[in-house]
């Protein structure tokens, strides 16, 4: 087994429309555990900083003013292969051409409104999980039923 920490976001759309409880859910039906959670309001500098990695794009300054619209639910999960079983439990980049079942489809429909971010790799979860998170926000604990998800 690989036990894996990853950072989650549903963004402002995904709490204004009241669908922080039915999202949360799925990870926890899932098997995965919820380590760290809480929400935040991104500021305009929290934003550059996470999505660096786009800000020569076209869309950056949309996306930093979408992410800092409202509070976000920010949560780190944890679980064996977890960057890539929450990628795609949230489906892909486009709600239009995510699969069915997946967070992105079931939820959205576009692009620029696609309700959560997930890290992509185990140095994006380090770093997003750094950013937004203290030492001490991180709770380590075991649930009861984890010799029933895992064998
Ligand atoms: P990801 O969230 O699936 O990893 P990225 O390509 O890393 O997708 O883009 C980060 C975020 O930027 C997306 O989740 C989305 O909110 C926004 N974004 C990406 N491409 C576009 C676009 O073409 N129009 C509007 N927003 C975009
Ligand atoms: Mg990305």
């Amino acid at each position: 087994m690989a036990i894996e920490k990853t950072l989650i976001l549903l963004k402002p759309d995904a709490v204004q429309r009241g669908l922080m409880g039915e999202i949360v859910s799925r990870f926890e039906k899932k098997g995965l555990k919820a380590v760290g959670m809480k929400l935040v309001n991104v500021t305009k500098e929290l934003a550059h900083t996470h999505y660096a990695e786009h800000k020569e794009k076209p869309f950056f300054k949309g996306l930093v003013e979408f992410i800092t619209a409202g509070p976000t639910l920010s949560m780190v999960v944890e679980g064996d292969n977890a960057i890539a079983v929450v990628r795609k439990l949230v489906g892909a980049t486009n709600p239009q051409n995510a699969d069915p079942g997946t967070i992105r489809h079931d939820f959205g429909m576009v692009t620029g409104r696609n309700l959560i971010h997930a890290s992509d790799s185990a140095a994006s979860a380090a770093r997003e999980i750094a950013l937004f998170f203290k030492k001490e926000e991180i709770i380590e604990y075991k649930l009861v039923h984890e010799k029933w998800v895992y064998e």
